[in-house]
């Protein structure tokens, strides 16, 4: 493969040679002889490193010593990926790094191979947060991520005879991680607990217990920007070692109770990325991160100033809370700022408000966070002082804004009745400058459903930022071919940094020997996945097949089983005849998801998934035409091999569920085309690919508002499509089960009495246009056309475009000067 990108750092092949050998025996203490593959890793991410320092440190000095205000981007997850490869491209490096590391007599893979992935997010939300700090230090705008760094990823999913998933820890941080700098300098003191007691007249917080946040600091460095910027995750550890009076009472396991305590804080990731949990331990979290970020961020942008002017904090630096994880956030700024800053309540307010940005991920009720007032006063009993002073003052201001005491009272932060608790949505929403959706159709659902009320009283806060991924992780790095081909097509490679150009690529898509080669590219990325999957997993996989994929959390909206469904469908048609086995065009499916570890329905899912693979992978009648496969653990480099190998994918939730989606903009830029539902980003997938390009079916968010209203009645639909009958009888009668009827009677009960996400009521749809598909597919190169046409019509969904929408909507700075 051919590096199109013109090496930008002078140095040679040979020099890094040298210092990655410098490297081994300065860090690792081995000589090139001795050295392992993963040596190599650490010693040439070492070397990386070092060549993205000086950009580092300029980067810093011209961020605190300039008149751009920097973005803090607070986010409860960021789901990095690998590093390697990723900052290489960005520091200039590629060539020189893969020449350098023969030279030692090591395979480049092996190396690449050998760093461990950082799983420290859920999905959507998490990949997100790496996206935008990817695009923010590629646009050259000063900024942090802000997070946790735990222990404990998302865990590692195994499957086990029954094909059921079993979680297991994830201990990233087992090996050397060259990328994560701990500031031990630069801590932070977060306190918890205690009460609050009148001293001269003032509030005055004596907190109970305290822990030390210690930064972990990686670089982000910006694609072709000269800029790095900072992701700073936080680590708890304790201030007490040990408690030796306890300890001499030879009282072991309570000597170190503190600690344990302090460090559980930043132990483990929630793995439930839909349903809130409301644990203490999460809470805590919260706090511990957002109360950290704030202090540095004073810190950092007031140096050696023991009476800064705070009120020109929003001129240094916007915050940005990722959903309502950090919205705890903004009592801590108003308490710092009166507390401890001596400021009064309406200019801590008037700081506050500036300060802070709200986006939603969610159209769930129940992903929306609400703490009870009580837990939140036992753990931060100033906050909660401060959140109820908010939300009086919000009342008030309310009643001049409305008669309707129906509706104030529908909008209170801190709920009435003898078991209070506070809405962080809400609390953001009203304390914060902006609100937006993360696409468009989910905004106009905040603004008419969800914070109805507020977009009534307060409409100019709410925006729209359609979200978006970024090329250089999940084309460039992920589909080299693509991206070579595509820079032919075009005759730059500038389309890396103005996602834009891609649209030269539309006239091409008239050229048939183009869009051959494209096919080509595509084909070579299946035979690609192809071995890797044989590598990793054993799978046999046939890239003469059409690879269809559907990659995202188990949930139910997002309709897994209308999926599964379908396929036993296919299935049970070439078991009774109805389908001749030589009219199937042969595929294969490909599912990867993680299921909440306590989420019943999703699991069994998971298990139905893998029962179906079995039963039909192993059917002699089937002859190989269908071919189901569910790659296990599911991550960012799956992704990253699976997405450029896929010709359809999945978007297929129930309308008005999935916020946006960020994989079908993943899929599109890779020349995928999408089967889908109107719903999230889908709508302006669709919009800018084309109608003609873009494979639509099932109700729409009117239609499903209007289905619910009349009473939905599953049974119905099982009743009048026999293949869907069909299917939801196999699984009944223990098809995939061995013979045993209960083992998914649950899900069959679900399906027929309540199928909250009107599987049922779309099947038939479905059903339709996977024939459309079919047709079309039979046609080469029709299908191409239209992949490359997905390809060429995609460039909006960068997430460069995404940090613009926020430069100018939200966040109202721009880049480094
Ligand atoms: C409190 C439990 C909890 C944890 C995480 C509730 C909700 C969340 C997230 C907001 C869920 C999430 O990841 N949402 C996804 O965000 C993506 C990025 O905006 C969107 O593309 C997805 O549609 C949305 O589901």
């Amino acid at each position: 493969m051919t590096e199109m990108t013109a090496p930008k750092s002078p140095i040679s092949s040979k020099d890094f040679a040298d210092e990655v050998r410098e490297q081994l025996k300065y860090t690792q203490g081995v000589t090139p002889e001795q050295a392992t593959a993963a040596d190599v890793y650490v010693a040439a991410s070492t070397a990386v490193r070092r060549h993205l320092m000086d950009s580092w440190m300029k980067t810093q000095q011209d961020m605190v010593n300039g008149n751009t205000k920097a973005v803090g981007y607070l986010s409860a997850e960021f789901l990095m990926g690998r590093q390697l490869r990723n900052a290489l491209l960005n520091a200039g490096l590629t060539e020189q790094f893969n020449e350098a590391v023969k030279e030692l007599g090591f395979d480049p893979q092996d190396v690449v191979d050998a760093e461990y992935e950082p799983g420290l997010g859920n999905g959507g939300l998490g990949r997100l947060a790496a996206c935008f700090i990817d695009s923010l230090a590629s646009l050259g705008v000063p900024a942090f991520g802000y997070g946790i760094q735990y222990k404990y990823g998302i865990f590692r999913q195994e499957f086990d005879e029954e094909g059921r998933q079993v979680e297991h820890p994830d201990y990233w941080l087992a090996n050397e991680d060259p990328w994560g700098h701990v500031d031990y300098g630069r801590d932070q003191k977060v306190s918890f607990g205690g009460k609050v007691v009148e001293e001269d007249g003032k509030r005055v917080w004596q907190p109970d217990w305290s822990v030390r946040a210690i930064p972990v600091d990686y670089m982000v460095p910006g694609y072709e920007s000269g800029r790095v910027n900072t992701l700073r995750l936080w680590q708890a550890r304790s201030y007490d070692e040990f408690d030796l009076l306890a300890f001499n009472k030879s009282e072991y396991m309570e000597a170190v109770e503190p600690q344990v305590k302090a460090e559980n804080i930043s132990k483990i990731l929630y793995p439930e990325d839909s349903t809130q949990v409301g644990k203490e331990l999460r809470l805590e979290q919260q706090y511990f991160f957002t109360c950290a970020s704030i202090h540095d961020a004073i810190r950092v942008f007031y140096p050696g100033e023991d009476k800064p002017d705070l009120t020109t904090f929003p001129d240094k630096i916007t915050f940005q809370l990722n959903d309502t994880h950090p919205v705890i956030g903004i009592p801590e700024l108003m308490r710092v700022l009166i507390d401890e800053y001596g400021y009064d309540w309406d200019t801590a307010w008037t700081i506050t408000n500036k300060t802070f940005n709200y986006t939603c991920h969610t159209l769930l009720p129940e992903a929306l966070e609400v703490w009870p007032a009580d837990l939140i006063g036992k753990l931060l009993p100033r906050h909660l002082e401060i959140i109820e002073k908010i939300n009086d003052q919000f009342m008030a201001e309310l009643k001049t804004l409305t008669k309707d005491e129906a509706k104030i009272e529908r909008m209170r932060i801190v709920t009435g009745g003898d078991k209070p608790a506070v809405r962080m949505a809400y609390l953001a929403t009203y304390a914060g400058s902006h609100v937006n959706g993360v696409a468009e159709l989910h905004s106009q659902l905040l603004k008419d459903v969800t914070l109805r009320d507020f977009s009534d009283l307060y409409d100019s806060k709410f925006t729209n930022v359609t979200n978006g991924v970024t090329p250089r992780r999940f084309v460039k790095l992920a589909n080299p071919g693509l991206s070579d081909l595509i820079t032919e097509g075009l005759g730059t490679d500038k389309w890396l940094e103005d996602l834009d150009l891609l649209e030269g690529l539309v006239p091409l898509a008239q050229d048939d020997e183009f869009v051959k080669k494209f096919a080509e590219v595509k084909h070579q990325n299946k035979v690609s996945f192809s071995n890797f999957a044989k590598k990793e997993y054993g799978y046999d996989v046939d890239p003469n097949t059409m690879f269809n994929t559907m990659i995202k959390r188990l949930h139910e909206y997002k309709r897994q089983s209308l999926k599964i469904l379908e396929v036993i469908a296919q299935y049970a048609d070439i078991k009774s005849g109805k389908v001749k086995i030589e009219d199937v065009t042969p595929r294969t499916i490909i599912f990867g998801a993680k299921s909440a570890p306590g989420y019943y329905m999703a699991k069994l899912t998971i298990q139905l998934i893998n029962n179906v693979a079995r039963v039909i992978n192993n059917d002699p009648d089937i002859k190989g035409k269908l071919n189901i496969i569910f790659p296990v653990n599911y991550n960012i480099r799956v992704a990253q091999n699976l997405i450029p190998a896929t010709e359809l994918d999945e978007q297929i939730s129930q309308a008005g569920k999935e916020a946006s989606g960020t994989s079908n903009m993943k899929f599109a830029l890779n020349g995928a085309l999408t089967v889908g539902t109107l719903d999230g980003a889908n709508v302006e997938i669709r919009a800018r690919v084309g109608a003609d390009n873009f494979f639509l079916f099932g109700m729409t968010v009117d239609e499903v508002e209007a289905m619910y209203a009349n009473g939905y009645n599953p049974a119905k639909y099982y009743e009048s499509d026999p293949r869907l009958k069909a299917a939801i009888d196999m699984v009944a009668g223990g098809t995939f089960s061995n013979g045993d009827r209960n083992t998914y009677a649950p899900l069959v009960s679900d399906w027929l009495t309540k199928d909250w996400f009107m599987t049922l009521a779309d099947f038939t749809a479905y059903h339709d246009i996977q024939s459309q598909i079919e047709t079309l597919y039979a046609d080469q190169l029709e299908w191409n056309r239209k992949a490359l046409l997905n390809t060429a019509n995609s460039g909006y969904f960068s997430s460069d475009r995404s940090i613009e929408d926020y430069l100018e909507r939200v966040w109202m700075t721009g880049p480094l000067k």
